[in-house]
């Protein structure tokens, strides 16, 4: 065994005890994507966090009741990127909506989009990061007052997308009304403090149905999770 896979064999244990000792009864499962890197392990080695510990929107009852409604938190536009891609070869887009009060869809407002897909070797030598985005595309915007959620689609799924918000995707999806829980969100640890970088997330997407919640991960910023 060389360094290298002493290395990968190590993070791979590491990763298997985190699932082990975090993994809560509702909390919906992640299994890793074949050929792609882990959840897991993306975050312990590129963000520093633990996947089930750092975790904010928990499910502690139904996956509908967990959290996934942010807040502008000072002055200036929020800014909501992707930053890793590791989904469909076809078109993602993502964007922003203010959170209905019934049952009524969200009115989803585009920002970006990115017709890309990351390899592992892009993670490990920092190469085609962030995915580039298309022409149109805007990572910036500002939600007023009013708490708001942010979505996103794959152009090779049919089903109107995701929101950060389980309770919408049962809702607005018929494909995913079983399993709406489709977004894990982070704080953001500066890797050279070890300290939370205020008012900003990161999001783990899961935009189907294989659960590796790594289709698109996401930076928000100026931002507070709503958690009521
Ligand atoms: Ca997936």
């Amino acid at each position: 065994m060389n360094a290298k896979h002493a290395r990968t064999w190590i993070i791979a244990f590491l990763a298997a005890t985190t699932v082990a000792i975090g993994q809560t009864a509702h909390q919906p499962k992640v299994a890793p994507g074949p050929g792609e890197p882990d959840w897991a392990v993306i975050l312990k080695e590129r963000y520093g966090l633990e996947m089930f510990r750092d975790l904010l929107n928990p499910v502690k009852t139904t996956a509908e009741a967990a959290p996934g409604r942010f807040r502008k938190a000072g002055p200036g536009p929020v800014k909501y990127t992707p930053a890793v891609a590791l989904g469909l070869e076809t078109t993602t887009r993502g964007g922003w909506y203010i959170s209905p009060r019934g049952a009524e869809p969200p009115q989803k407002k585009r920002l970006w989009s990115y017709t890309h897909k990351n390899t592992t070797a892009d993670l490990k030598n920092e190469r085609n990061l962030p995915p580039p985005l298309e022409r149109g595309s805007s990572t910036s915007f500002d939600p007023g007052e009013a708490p708001f959620g942010v979505w996103v689609s794959n152009d090779g799924l049919d089903d109107g997308g995701v929101y950060s918000e389980p309770r919408l995707v049962a809702q607005h999806n018929a494909r995913l009304r079983k399993q709406p829980y489709k977004a894990m969100i982070y704080p953001v640890i500066d890797r050279a403090t070890g300290k939370r970088v205020p008012n900003a997330l990161l999001i783990g997407w899961e935009y189907s149905t294989n659960d590796d919640f790594q289709d698109v991960i996401c930076r928000l910023d100026n931002v507070t999770l709503v958690d009521d």
